[in-house]
């Protein structure tokens, strides 16, 4: 038996770290890490199932080239072919349109290790071309806490089991972090209480001492409702005006702008409970937020952390050990390389002691063009002069994830070359030309950094890749080669290379730095833990341009924003589509990647309020059609507590045979996004539908 250090590398909170057992070069058993805080030798199912997906019977071990798009007729190619056509058409399109820009990559959360930015890596070492940028994801909240706090920066996750309050807001961890549970229930036994605000009664919900329903999008006016109580009652920190700015302002705004009873009336929740509840974490400590990511998937998304952000402040909860605001962190994040906009500061190639693989210079990536990842499809077809006119999809699913698949439809037409590398069939890859089978990470030597806790790790390959699959790292290098094979020159990106090699030299002198190593090779031994303080915030000194928690933000106005947080009110259903529908993560899937052991659902189950069942004679296990003017799908129904009677929920799932789920998804901003992602985000929380029972 031999054992090897893995991490998983998904688009998770956790970040796990996996020891995997091989046995004469097979993979027989993966397992948590136990020597790993956070982890702690437990699993999620979806990882525990990765046995099964490496050697999934599915798996595309070969390159594949599919005879007419969405046709299904896919034959094996060799790779040479592969790399011969890929590179044949990259250079014909340079020579007809005298630029790169044709060519367009489209990347995001398939695999967050450092080395699969080797796909920009290799765009970069062609020339200027065209790229998404932004995320799906968690744009509006960043943003807000950059303005508030300077950075977004949270406390070590384990930091909360000394929480005496912990709000859960818009956070559904008992899916989609389930690791923090422990920690939760350990605050818990030590006689913490836990509220959990959600628009419904979520599995996170049923393990929390009280459950708060809250109309969608209207938190940001929640958090204000509590500010207003804390101002009422004197529940303030009495130091603000040592460390934060525009407290003043922002309570002058409380005072004359706020009111408890149209507070109450917007967000659904009783007066007596925002006031019991704000009473409550005034007076608590310490008592932690957690603002999820669910509700800033709004057009006032920004606004609504920038509310709960102020709240937290105004009751001196900020660097308070076990106590503050929660939402994601960017100090070993940055290392992904996910902070794509180019103009910031925070772009890991603007930082000189972090050598990225995508090594462009500042100039270089200004002449990209740069398209928003959530209007990617819209935008690709505006571009003329010159076209896009050659997609290649990587690490993403856009096609099942993305909103306005008609608009994807249209630009899947003008195109005339669309590669996909990935491990299995997708909604993307269906309508692919090339299929580019990948390793998983069981096969490739990464490095990979945690959003949440503080670890970074390097993930060893195991076992040797499966049929002719390759690291995107080793494709990128392949191209290349092929492309200078074809025409000198023609690409700078390196044509081959070691693969550990290439890791170890992503480990600058700063990094180094913040992992507490010496030596690069050191971080091969098991993960690190870098070196933060475990509370974010603890000397209340911030990353802002004031050096203070900005209530009054200047870069917000600057940004044409409010400069203090405030409430805009989140989209109207109409006439046409008088439901609400919420579509959040499913606890058996990571966005659209289903794991082996996840059967495959045959139906959609549209959730709703027994109230709007009834309403629309619908019993349980019912067939009903959801419609706007984006798309159609045909549901089953199962009512759901806790939630409105003017919202649905589907759960984030894949049905076999039908439409993706998005099909009912438009393009809604985020209000925030551009300033640190490049992009606003994805506001995908305000779409409406209509029901009918079939
Ligand atoms: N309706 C709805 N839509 C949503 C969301 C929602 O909640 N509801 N959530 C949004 C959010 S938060 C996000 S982050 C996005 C996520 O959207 P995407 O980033 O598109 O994520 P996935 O659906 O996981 O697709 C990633 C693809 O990468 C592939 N992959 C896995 N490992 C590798 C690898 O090593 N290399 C390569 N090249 N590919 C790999 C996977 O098989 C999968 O096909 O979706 C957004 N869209
Ligand atoms: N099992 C599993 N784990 C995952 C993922 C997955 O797909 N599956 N995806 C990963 C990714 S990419 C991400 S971004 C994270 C997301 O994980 P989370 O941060 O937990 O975010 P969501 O699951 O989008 O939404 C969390 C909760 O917010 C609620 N919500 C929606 N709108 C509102 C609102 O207006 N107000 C309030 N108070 N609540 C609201 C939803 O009902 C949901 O219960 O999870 C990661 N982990
Ligand atoms: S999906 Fe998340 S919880 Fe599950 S093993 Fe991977 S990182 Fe851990
Ligand atoms: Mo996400």
């Amino acid at each position: 038996m031999e054992f090897h250090h893995n991490i998983c590398p998904r688009n998770c909170y956790d970040t796990c770290s996996i020891i995997s057992t091989t046995h004469k070069g097979v993979l027989i058993s993966v397992d948590g890490n136990p020597d790993h805080d956070y982890t702690l030798g437990k699993l999620c199912p979806k990882a525990l199932d990765d046995v099964k997906k490496v050697y999934s019977p599915q798996r595309i071990r070969y390159p594949m080239r599919q005879r007419g798009r969405y046709s299904g007729f896919w034959e094996r190619i060799s790779w040479d072919e592969a790399l011969t056509l890929i590179s044949e058409k990259i250079l014909a399109l340079k020579k007809t349109y005298e630029s790169s820009l044709p060519l367009a990559l489209n990347k995001y959360s398939g695999n967050f290790g450092v080395l699969h930015n080797a796909m920009e890596g290799l765009f970069t070492g062609i020339g200027a071309t065209t790229r998404a940028i932004g995320s799906p994801c968690w744009s509006a909240g960043v943003e807000a806490q950059t303005y508030d706090f300077g950075t977004f920066f949270c406390s070590d996750p384990l930091d909360m089991a000394k929480a005496n309050l912990i709000w859960l807001w818009g956070v559904n961890p008992a899916w989609t972090a389930v690791h923090q549970m422990p920690i939760i229930f350990d605050a818990i036994d030590r006689g913490a209480k836990v509220v959990c605000f959600d628009t419904h009664f979520s599995a996170t919900a049923a393990r929390a001492h009280q459950y708060v329903q809250v109309r969608p999008g209207t938190d940001g006016l929640l958090a204000l409702g509590f500010a207003k109580v804390l101002l009422e009652e004197n529940l303030i920190d009495p130091n603000l005006s040592c460390y934060t700015l525009g407290h003043e302002e922002f309570l002058y705004y409380l005072e004359n702008e706020i009111s408890l009873d149209n507070c109450s009336e917007i967000t659904g929740v009783s007066i007596s409970t925002i006031r019991e509840l704000a009473l409550e974490y005034g007076k608590t400590h310490p008592a932690c937020i957690w603002a999820g990511f669910g509700l800033q998937r709004y057009t006032n998304g920004g606004q609504t952390l920038r509310a709960i952000d102020a709240l937290g402040a105004l009751a001196g909860h900020l660097g308070e050990q076990g106590g503050g605001i929660q939402y994601a962190q960017f100090q070993t994040w940055r290392f992904s390389g996910a902070i794509q906009n180019p103009a910031h500061p925070f772009n890991i190639s603007s930082d000189t002691d972090h050598p990225s693989i995508d090594s462009l210079t500042q100039n270089q990536k200004q002449t990209d063009r740069l398209l928003n990842i959530n209007r990617f499809s819209e935008k690709a077809l505006n571009c003329t002069d010159p076209p896009v006119k050659m997609l290649w999809i990587s690490g993403r699913n856009p096609l099942s994830q993305d909103g306005n698949l008609q608009q994807w439809k249209k630009l899947i037409n003008q195109l005339d070359l669309i590669v996909v590398n990935d491990l299995f069939h997708s909604k993307s890859s269906e309508a692919a030309d090339l299929f580019l089978p990948i390793t998983t990470h069981y096969e490739h030597w990464d490095l990979n950094a945690g959003y949440w806790h503080y670890w970074v790790g390097v993930n060893e390959p195991a076992i040797l890749p499966i049929g002719e699959s390759r690291s995107d790292l080793q494709i990128a290098w392949d191209v290349s080669a092929k492309l200078n094979e074809l025409e000198p020159g023609s690409c700078t990106f390196p044509t081959s290379g070691d693969e550990k090699e290439t890791l170890l030299r992503e480990l600058g002198p700063q990094m180094l730095d913040i992992l507490g190593l010496k030596k690069p090779e050191e971080i091969l031994n098991a993960p690190v833990r870098a070196n933060f303080p475990s509370t974010a915030w603890e000397n209340r000194i911030f990353a802002t341009p004031s050096g203070r928690y900005e209530f009054f933000s200047s870069q917000a106005s600057n940004a044409r924003l409010s400069p203090l947080p405030i409430f805009v009110p989140p989209l109207n259903p109409s006439i046409d589509a008088p439901l609400r529908l919420l579509t959040p993560h499913h606890y058996s899937t990571i966005n659209s990647q289903v794991y082996a052991s996840g059967a495959d659902n045959p139906d959609y189950v549209l959730h709703l309020a027994p109230e709007l069942a009834q309403r629309h004679n619908l019993a349980v296990g019912d067939r009903a059609q959801i419609w706007n003017k984006s798309g159609l799908l045909e549901v089953v129904i199962q009512p759901l507590l806790g939630i409105s009677p003017d919202t649905v929920i589907i759960f984030q799932e894949q049905v076999e045979g039908s439409s993706p789920l998005n099909c009912l998804i438009g393009t809604p901003l985020t209000d925030m996004g551009q300033l640190i992602l490049g992009a606003p985000g994805f506001a995908l929380n305000e779409t409406f539908v209509n029901l009918r029972k079939l």
